[in-house]
């Protein structure tokens, strides 16, 4: 399989923090059309049912925009609506049994906390590792303290793997995270809670795009 690479720097997480007002879809396609080419959907306490069909609904809007679209935990949602992955944390399915599911075709990526995660998911066959939390984060309970660009650049020298780092990142700070080594930025908050997603997407790969390599 070829390697991995995302589209571009800023790994758009949907995931709407019971904003009330604000849809999965109509998120989905704020983010889509501020220029996210990667959308992770993510989704807590949702029937399997419901999650199946919204899943196939952010996946129409994602084509539309030719946005890779992966799916957060569920490798059996990923697998039934055709997703193009699935990413998995520490307590999810292990990297092998979601590859199974899979196959050798799909994005699968893991969440890791420390170096030996990290290596670990390289070893495994991981096509990117998520790294965080970076700045510490109040949106999930990760139980892990935040990790700091220090030990970003530890595992940037440790693995090959693309990185995205996740945590706590801004529009402000994500530049600061490419320089660490990360080749792209999860963001949830600081996307999902702005008043205008889509130019904050924007706003964010301007930020982004002007540190590239
Ligand atoms: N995973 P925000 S941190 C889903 O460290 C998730 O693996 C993390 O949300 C990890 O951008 C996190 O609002 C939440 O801080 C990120």
């Amino acid at each position: 399989m070829l390697k991995f690479t995302f589209p571009n720097p800023l790994y758009a997480i949907a995931d709407t923090l019971g904003r009330a007002e604000l849809s999965f879809l109509d998120l989905a396609e704020h983010l889509c059309a501020g220029g996210a080419r990667l959308l992770q959907l993510r989704v807590k306490d949702l029937p399997s049912r419901e999650f199946l069909t919204l899943a196939q609904q952010v996946r129409t809007v994602c084509h539309r925009y030719g946005c890779l679209l992966i799916i957060n935990d569920r490798a059996d949602i990923a697998l039934a609506i055709d997703a193009d992955g699935v990413h998995v944390g520490q307590e999810d399915l292990p990297l092998a049994a979601a590859r199974k599911v899979l196959g050798p075709h799909k994005i699968i990526g893991v969440s890791t906390h420390n170096p030996a995660q990290a290596q670990e998911a390289e070893r495994g066959g991981a096509d990117y590792i998520g790294f965080g939390p970076l700045f510490g984060t109040t949106t999930k309970a990760t139980g892990y303290t935040a990790r700091g660009l220090a030990q970003l650049r530890e595992i940037r020298a440790l693995v090959q793997l693309p990185i995205v780092a996740i945590g706590g990142i801004t529009t402000e700070r994500a530049p600061s995270a490419l320089e660490a080594g990360a080749n792209a930025v999860a963001m949830i908050s600081d996307l999902v809670l702005a008043s205008d997603v889509t130019r904050k997407v924007q706003e964010t790969l301007v930020e982004l795009r002007s540190r590239e390599e």
